[in-house]
């Protein structure tokens, strides 16, 4: 059975136990210890019962997706499953932690079910761009309703063991936390009352509704975006409900091995990844984090009030500062809002919004009471000179040791920390907003930063449920440096002929979730407009200037929060609209610049696009904001909506080719002079035949 399984027998009960920490993955080895434990147990006469366990922190925690890629080694979860499934005795699966993918799997393959509180049971393959290719929907379908089969297999979101009983997925809720205990005393009771195996295989499939197909179908697609395993997760689960169990089992796998072929599920794969390893710094190995329980937050406009509550929703204490009581007083409404609509969307007790609104929130006017604090965060208006005052004031008043943090956006964090006496602990928290809901956080490091400030960064952003990517200093670090850039080559394309329009329809096909014109008015048109200000005196006086964008913002057109941007809002209730004006600004400009327009197709609006990004985010990495490839691919991911399905702009580069991107580069260079130089980084590894991952080490 290998080191990973053991096999116990006491009382006619025998215990398969497996330990492959950290999470239970379904290696080849615990499969074939597993299943060399279940044929010991059952060629034992004694055993009249196998409860399966995993011991650690979780029960199975689905296939292991390090050995995706490699050659599949036998034995195979489907026919593990199987004969579990197989088995003349009663199998119960005794579960806690997580019960996920393969892992749940395994678990419908037993013949009963039973969890101890907390334990949470997902089919989470579809966020891998696969399906459950281990009978997972062909079981499902046969415990569960079938619309909450199909919508669990098809988003992949985890139930809680409440409703999984309710559902019907587990048979009983354990009353103590150990799971193999629960697992046992369950066994004793269904040998006691003479049960047999009960077969999910063989019982029959629950049915959907023509309309519910309908809504379901309609739903899946529209979340997906472009992502392919969604529909084929549908596929699976109307194949279980139309095919006997066998050929269910056929079908599920012949989907299965296209989805595992196919580059959306190697861009997911490389997701997953990448957002555990982001966080493994060279600087920060094997140092100590700074403890951080009391954090100051300086501002209590929307990104103060966001950085306090998400700071409150993982427990930290807080201390917000305004300028004056009845700015401390909107900050406090706002924070005691959003806690209220994390009530309203279940994440958060009524009770527990009043205990820490209570015990571990408080304003005040007097920088004095951030004394005790452990950290404190600036989120005041992006002005240097503001910044430079609180930083000096807080130096003056935070305790030794104490962390300085900046959330700006853009500005020379090495400037701000100049202005303290402890440049080594002031670090750049460049949180995305809404603060308390996007998942990014761009940790900055300054020229003086201490390690263990850094490393308290990355503790900060895994207690805030964040992910956090290092980046250098430049303006606009990693995410917003880039955003700039390809935004340029977005206006570009729209002065030489593409409405604003097309280019968003052209790239909402691609898989955003918003076209840049729409997120520009959601966002408000007067930041970019205040930013093209900014950097007036960097313009390369050969870039081409969109100045239709300025000239909305001259008339009071910011976007969706005044009624008009790119497109029309007429109701409020967000639907936007062309707008026929907005055309004719900008066939103005183009006259004006004595540009001929020209039609652009959707597929170079996305080359363009693309081209423009990875240039970009090469040079990023090659000036070392971003560690490594892998880290830009995470900040866009996670903080600019970036398709998920296709990994990144990186990883989709090294799908599509650097060779490609370079021919794009100088094919668009004739028409944009952003597009005037390849980034070094590009060349050299296009030259040697190299893969931007070649360098995610
Ligand atoms: N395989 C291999 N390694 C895994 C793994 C897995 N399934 N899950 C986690 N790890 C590694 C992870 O890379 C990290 O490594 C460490 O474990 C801790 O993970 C046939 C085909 C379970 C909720 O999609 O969702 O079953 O960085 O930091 O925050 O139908 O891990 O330390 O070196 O995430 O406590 C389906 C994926 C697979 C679950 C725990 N299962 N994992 O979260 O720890 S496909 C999944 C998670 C499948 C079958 C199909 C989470 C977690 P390192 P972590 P965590």
């Amino acid at each position: 059975m290998g080191n990973l399984v053991n096999l116990t027998l006491d009382d006619g009960i025998a215990v398969v136990r497996v330990d492959n920490p950290p999470v239970n993955a379904l290696s080849h080895a615990v499969r074939a210890g597993l299943r060399d434990g279940l044929r010991a147990a059952l060629n034992n006469p004694q055993t009249s019962a196998v409860v399966i366990f995993c011991a650690g922190r979780s029960f199975f925690s689905g296939a292991d997706i390090r050995e995706f890629g490699q050659r599949p080694q036998a034995p195979f979860l489907p026919d593990l499953i199987s004969e579990i499934e197989a088995a003349p005795v009663p199998v119960i699966a005794a579960m806690h932690g997580n019960a996920l993918g393969g892992g749940l799997e395994v678990a419908l393959g037993a013949h009963y079910r039973v969890a101890v509180k907390g334990t949470r049971f997902g089919l989470p393959e579809v966020s891998l761009g696969l399906l459950p290719g281990a009978g997972g929907t062909q079981r499902l379908p046969r415990l569960f309703p079938a619309a909450d089969a199909a919508r669990l297999i098809t988003g992949g979101k985890p139930v809680e063991t409440h409703a999984a009983l309710s559902l019907g997925l587990i048979d009983r809720i354990g009353s103590s936390n150990d799971a193999c205990a629960e697992g046992v005393a369950f066994a004793r009771e269904l040998i006691a009352a003479g049960k047999e195996p009960r077969r999910v295989g063989s019982l029959p499939c629950n049915q959907l509704e023509p309309a519910e197909l309908e809504a379901i179908t309609a739903e899946t697609a529209k979340a997906a975006r472009g992502a392919t395993a969604p529909l084929a997760c549908l596929e699976a689960v109307k194949a279980a409900m139309t095919l006997p169990f066998g050929e269910g089992l056929k079908k599920e796998r012949a989907l299965f091995q296209d989805l595992m072929a196919s580059d959306e599920s190697k861009a997911l794969i490389h997701a997953f990844f990448a957002e555990r390893q982001v966080g493994k710094l060279p600087e920060a190995e094997s140092v100590e984090p700074r403890a951080i329980r009391r954090v100051g937050v300086v501002g209590g406009g929307t990104m103060g009030a966001g950085i306090a509550v998400s700071a409150l929703l993982s427990g930290l204490d807080v201390t917000l500062a305004e300028r004056d009581e009845a700015a401390a007083a909107k900050a406090a409404a706002s924070v005691g809002q959003m806690l209220g609509n994390a009530v309203d969307r279940g994440k958060l007790a009524g009770t527990q919004r009043e205990a820490i609104l209570a015990a571990s929130f408080r304003t005040t006017t007097c920088f004095e009471d951030f004394a005790p604090a452990d950290l404190v965060i600036e989120a005041v208006f992006e002005s240097m000179d503001v910044k430079k005052d609180v930083f000096t004031r807080l130096d003056q008043v935070c305790r030794p040791g104490a962390i300085l943090a900046s959330n700006t956006s853009y500005l020379d964090l090495n400037a701000i920390a100049a202005m303290t006496s402890r440049p080594q602990d002031v670090i750049g928290l460049h949180f995305f907003s809404p603060a308390h809901v996007m998942r990014l956080l761009e940790v900055v490091v300054g020229a003086e930063t201490a390690p263990d400030a850094v490393a308290s960064g990355f503790a900060l952003a895994k207690r805030l449920k964040k992910v956090a990517v290092r980046a250098g200093v430049c303006d606009g670090f990693i995410g917003n440096r880039i955003l700039s850039h390809y935004s340029k080559a977005v206006y570009g394309m729209v002065l030489a002929g593409a409405s604003p329009y097309a280019v968003d329809r052209a790239l909402t096909g691609f898989g955003l979730a918003m076209g840049p014109f729409a997120v520009g008015d959601l966002a408000g048109l007067d930041i970019g407009w205040a930013n093209r200000k900014r950097l007036a005196r960097y313009r390369d006086p050969h870039e081409l200037y969109p100045e239709f964008a300025d000239r909305l913002c001259e008339l009071g057109r910011f976007g969706r929060k005044s009624g008009r941007g790119f497109y029309i809002y007429e109701d409020g209730a967000g639907r936007a609209r062309p707008d026929p004006e907005v055309e004719e600004i900008i066939a103005a400009e183009r006259a004006a610049k004595g540009i001929t327009p020209r039609s652009i197709g959707e597929k170079d609006i996305i080359s363009r696009y693309m081209a423009a990004m990875v240039n970009e985010a090469a040079r990023v990495v090659g000036d070392g904001i971003a560690l490594r490839p892998l880290d830009v691919d995470v900040t866009l991911l996670n903080g600019y909506g970036f398709p998920r399905w296709r990994g990144g702009p990186m990883h989709y580069a090294d799908t599509i080719g650097l060779d490609q991107i370079l021919q794009d580069i100088s094919r668009f260079h004739e028409e944009d002079p952003i597009f005037w130089q390849p980034a070094p980084l590009l060349e050299r590894l296009a030259a040697e035949g190299r893969t931007f991952a070649s360098l995610n080490t």
